[in-house]
């Protein structure tokens, strides 16, 4: 509601006090066409493992508002300490167990008296990464590196190559047995990938990309 109020005095001024005025109050309502916040959604698209032992967690947000739309300058999507200033979709880093969240506010571009208009809303989404999880990824893990001695070829290998795919996947299936077995062997797992693994993996000169192996990071759990 806005408030006018007028005055005004005619220039009667032949004798003192002679003169007249007026005043006026009026007012006008300028109304808010638009008293909704964006509607948010956030989606989980998956989990990855990634080379230094954290998991990469692939998420969607996505915002709309039917009758302003989205102020894209106002954009803010949060997870452990990462910060995104745009919708779609990101990948963000988290190193240990626990209860996670995902918390994105986002503004609508009901700017047409400023940002005096403006709504906003705020959705935050949490997900959960348990030592039962982690496991199975890193069992995952081990199974496709399995596949992938299989499936190189002996040239990849230094000679004999066969005999050489066939120790390290022994030593992989090894380290599967470590890491599936119910009692922690988690400390002997990560001596073995070090020590006895990593080493020899030194053996496959390079990988399809023909980047030298073994020079990866093993980070200790
Ligand atoms: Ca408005
Ligand atoms: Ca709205
Ligand atoms: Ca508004």
């Amino acid at each position: 509601m806005h408030v006018f109020y007028i005055y005004a005095e005619d220039n009667d001024n032949d004798y003192t006090g002679d003169n007249l005025w007026s005043e006026k109050t009026d007012y006008i309502e300028v109304i808010d066409d638009d008293l909704t916040p964006p509607i948010i959604t956030i989606q989980i698209n998956g989990y990855n493992l990634n080379p230094i032992g954290g998991i990469d967690v692939n998420f969607t947000v996505d915002a709309w508002d039917p009758e302003s739309g989205i102020d894209v300058s106002n954009i803010s999507i949060s997870c452990n300490n990462a910060v995104f200033y745009s919708l779609g979709s990101h990948v963000v880093t988290v190193d240990k167990s626990g209860t996670w969240n995902i918390t994105a506010r986002i503004f609508n571009a009901d700017l047409d008296r400023g940002s005096i208009d403006q709504e906003f809303n705020e959705k935050i989404e949490y997900f959960n990464i348990t030592d039962s999880f982690t496991k199975e990824m890193i069992l995952d893990t081990i199974k496709r590196g399995i596949l992938k001695i299989q499936s190189s070829e002996d040239q990849q290998w230094r000679q004999p190559g066969e005999n050489r795919k066939r120790v390290m996947q022994s030593k992989f299936e090894e380290l599967y047995q470590l890491v599936s077995a119910e009692c922690d062997n988690y400390n002997q797992a990560y001596e073995k990938l070090l020590h006895d693994i990593k080493p020899k993996l030194t053996g496959l000169k390079t990988d399809e990309n023909e980047n030298p192996w073994g020079n990866g990071m093993f980070s200790n759990p």
